[in-house]
């Protein structure tokens, strides 16, 4: 898309500004595919419900930032494309292409860099924390602490964006983990009971005890929703025998 802006601002100097319109409008039209069905879906899933109380964390500051500029934007943008092709009436157009095309390449670039970033931080930023791996038994998944009091179950997060298993039964003061095995991930409890970090990085995990019995929905806000939308498992707690 950079790219292509940049022609288009070569057509612009060599005055082919019917060339010029088609290749930027282009830009700004096909946008909209991976902004509606991929970035809007994510950011409202996985960002905005705990934008503003983890505004400190880069995960959720740089993505909202992206989000922010990127939507101003891509509507500016969309405002000098309508202008462009007088679709909209005159009275409400501008006249001065310089300064509005210059702001509007501002604009874009300032969201591009951003958008890097966001993919910076959420996919290729090492784990701030070394990764853990634990030692497990290799017939079970449950295993008994040293105190041999908190029982411990493994659950997987896997590159094909499952819960490994989907469903698990376990009895009051269980402890879960969740081993991230690849990709990036995250846990989060539908009613909100307990919450992983927000980019949960390949070779980490997360770890969480039950203390109430009931049933617990959860999910990955990369890849999935509450109430078991794609990503998504549950744990079903129940009182000690
Ligand atoms: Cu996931």
């Amino acid at each position: 898309m950079g790219i292509a802006l940049l022609v288009g601002m070569m057509l612009a100097r060599q005055k082919k500004y019917t060339a010029h319109g088609i290749c930027q409008s282009l830009v700004v039209v096909l946008n909209l595919i991976p902004i509606l069905f991929f970035m809007v879906p994510v950011f409202h899933r996985g960002v905005q419900p705990r934008l503003f109380q983890n505004l400190e964390n880069p995960f959720y500051l740089i993505s909202g930032l992206h989000a922010f500029v990127g939507t101003v934007a891509e509507l500016f943008a969309i405002y000098i494309v309508t202008t462009g092709w007088k679709i909209l009436p005159s009275a409400l157009r501008f006249d001065n292409y310089k300064k509005f095309m210059r702001i509007g390449l501002g604009l874009w670039w300032l969201t591009i860099l951003l958008g890097v970033g966001t993919y910076y931080v959420w996919y290729l930023k090492p784990a701030s924390k070394p990764a853990t791996p634990s030692q497990q038994t290799t017939n079970s998944n449950t295993s008994v602490s040293a105190e041999g009091k908190t029982k411990e179950v493994v659950v997987e997060l896997t590159g094909g964006n499952q819960f490994t298993p989907v469903e698990l039964k376990i009895e009051v003061g269980t402890m879960v983990v969740w081993k991230n095995v690849s990709g990036h991930h995250n846990i989060i409890a539908d009613d909100g009971s307990f919450e992983s970090p927000p980019d949960l990085e390949a070779g980490s995990e997360y770890k969480h005890t039950f203390d109430k019995a009931g049933t617990y929905k959860y999910f990955c806000a990369f890849h999935g929703g509450p109430n078991g939308e794609r990503m998504s498992g549950t744990i079903i707690v129940t009182p000690k025998q």
